[in-house]
């Protein structure tokens, strides 16, 4: 049984780190990441402005209760460390989140945020919090999937709390998987504070709360006990209004009263160390330490192992889902891309087409100006007399080898151009801009003013051309590439959710009941303090326990991005 634990364990670890892996890929070290930083789905989600689901890879539980009701030595005794101070005083004034870590460790406020981002609004929200919030790390295996979350206890009267704990109860356990409320049938169980947390909290998450009677050993005889779970049950009911059966849990925690809590034979029994042929009874047995006090703790660890497991689930779908919209954005990006650039050649056409025209008109005007030039200079001369045509000072020699309607034709020329000087003349007083381009005429040549009048037509013409036509902005190769590469991540990324599925659905199936479920691996070494802080930078919300696993997955997938950019990069898109 252990052992099959330990594979259903290790198995959910490895998936729950793929698909970390996939949203959120660490940077290798021996690669010049800077340059070429590694492909995750969040960064390509926050890039598109794409709508994913969230992502939460690691599953957490609160634990809430009145003073002393032993949640400081649940956790304890869960993680299998001394972790938390316990005592009948009061201890606990702060919130500790207890997470995987190579070894036992301790961070305060800001690294804790640091480590665990989704605390950062809390921080921020409630004064005096940060302050009061710490995590703390232990290599139990129980808690590669799982942190734990104590909080103060919860008492009335003067009870003065250095933030609001009942605010950030609430925020907190929107955040969590499973909210456990511990009720320590000694002390103040049913305060006023606790009931009215209890109120708010199981009205917005009634499928996440569960209520334990704690410390049921302390409790003297089982007449007492029967009594103080029927209170207990009835303080409750009276506050909430239950739809299915209300569960009380009777739990405590085995060794907890001796103070030998992390040695009993329980504690090898959850950590895998018994033998695969204890049964249920045997570790029931083991529970209850030797005494006839029922305890359910067991039924408490199998609920939290079930939210690790729905977490593995949700993991999957949300995966799947994430890939679908993904691949549907960059789909739209490319096929927008391809429109723009399917317009660009269009107007490229057009462009063309208008020059080309352009450049044909200008052949065929040049021409057919020169022809009309050379024509009128050979039909003056042949009725004029040669050098008519240079100008008036050739008149003479005309009017003397010509006849009358020579001289009238001549007489007419001059005329028609006296009164087209005149024109000029008056237009130019009018307008200065003509009287300028007068001055330049005389010391301009003539062809020099035609030369400047088609230039100004040409640039006329483009500019039309170009406001006509403006090109509309493309992606560089460069960045089309960036796109197509990321459009093969996110392919890939679909086919490691089916993989992972598949083997997940085998695990479970009835198959993993023949004896076919996934290989059990046993999960390397977590990190190590440093290996936190690194952690700690990277914009995970989850970290993973196994980073020389994360190498060889993220290894393949890049491995698999250069191929394939390298085999054909437009094999998708071109
Ligand atoms: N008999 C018995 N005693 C327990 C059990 N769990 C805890 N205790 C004792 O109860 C006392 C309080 O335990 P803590 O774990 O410190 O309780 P807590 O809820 O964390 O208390 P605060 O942090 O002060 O709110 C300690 O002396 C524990 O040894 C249990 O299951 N059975
Ligand atoms: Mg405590």
């Amino acid at each position: 049984m252990a052992g099959a634990l330990d594979k259903q364990r290790y198995l959910i670890q490895r998936i729950m780190r793929e698909i970390e892996h996939l949203y959120f890929p660490r940077p290798d070290d021996d690669l010049d990441d800077e340059a070429d930083p590694p492909l995750g789905l969040a960064c390509i989600a926050k890039r598109f402005d794409a709508s994913i689901h969230p992502v939460h890879t690691r599953c957490s539980a609160l634990i809430i209760g009145n003073v002393s009701a032993g949640k400081s030595t649940f956790v304890n005794w869960y993680a299998g460390d001394h972790l938390q101070k316990t005592g009948v005083a009061i201890e606990t004034n702060g919130v500790t989140v207890v997470t995987y870590g190579s070894t036992v460790n301790e961070l305060k406020g800001e690294s804790t945020v640091l480590l665990l981002p989704y605390l950062r609004a809390l921080t921020e929200k409630y004064s005096g919090f940060l302050e009061n919030l710490s995590c703390k790390t232990c290599p139990s295996d129980r808690m590669c999937m799982l942190d734990l979350i104590d909080s103060p206890g919860l008492a009335d009267g003067d009870m003065q709390y250095p933030f609001d704990v009942m605010g950030v109860m609430g925020d907190l356990a929107e955040h969590v998987d499973i909210v456990l409320f511990l009720f320590d049938p000694i002390g103040q169980a049913l305060g006023r504070r606790t009931l009215s947390l209890v109120d708010a909290l199981f009205k917005k998450h009634p499928d996440k709360i569960r209520f334990c009677l704690s410390k049921c050993d302390a409790i003297p005889s089982e007449e007492e006990r029967i009594k103080v779970i029927c209170q207990t049950t009835q303080s409750l009911t009276s506050k909430i209004s239950v739809r299915h059966g209300f569960d009380l849990m009777p739990i405590f925690v085995p060794g907890a009263k001796e103070g030998t809590y992390l040695h009993t034979h329980a504690r090898k029994v959850e950590r895998g160390d018994a033998g695969e042929d204890e049964t249920r009874a045997e570790r029931d047995a083991a529970f209850r330490g030797g005494t006839s006090t029922v305890n359910r703790i067991e039924d408490l660890c199998d609920d939290i192992r079930k939210c690790v497991e729905r977490k593995v689930q949700d993991g999957l779908a949300a995966l799947k889902k994430n890939t679908e919209t993904l691949a549907k954005v960059l789909d739209g990006v490319v096929m927008q891309e391809k429109e723009r650039q399917r317009k660009n050649a269009v107007r490229r056409g057009k462009i063309l087409r208008l020059w080309l025209g352009v450049f044909a008109l200008s052949v065929i005007f040049g021409f057919l100006g020169f022809a009309s030039v050379a024509l009128s200079v050979s039909s003056l001369e042949k009725n004029v007399g040669p050098g008519t045509s240079s100008g008036t000072a050739g008149g003479g020699g005309g009017a003397s080898s010509g006849g009358s309607g020579k001289v009238q034709q001549q007489a007419w020329l001059e005329s028609w151009r006296d009164s087209v000087v005149d024109l000029t003349e008056q237009m130019e007083e009018v307008v200065p801009l003509l009287a300028i381009a007068a001055a330049c005429r005389e010391k301009v040549p003539f062809h020099l003013h035609l030369l400047g009048g088609a230039l100004l037509v040409v640039l006329a013409l483009a500019l039309l051309q170009s406001y006509c036509t403006r090109s509309l902005e493309c992606l560089s190769r460069q960045e089309f590439l960036g796109l197509q590469e990321r459009r093969v991540f996110v392919k890939t990324c679909e086919k490691q959710q089916r993989r992972l599925n598949k083997e997940y659905l085998l695990h479970c199936g009835p198959a993993a009941l023949a004896g076919g479920g996934a290989p059990a691996e046993p999960v390397p070494a977590g990190p190590s303090a440093s290996e936190f802080s690194h952690s700690a930078a990277s914009p995970s919300p989850g970290r993973s326990p196994d980073p020389s696993a994360d190498g060889r997955d993220r290894g393949g997938v890049r491995a698999r991005r250069r191929g394939k950019r390298d085999e054909d990069p437009g094999e998708d898109f071109d």
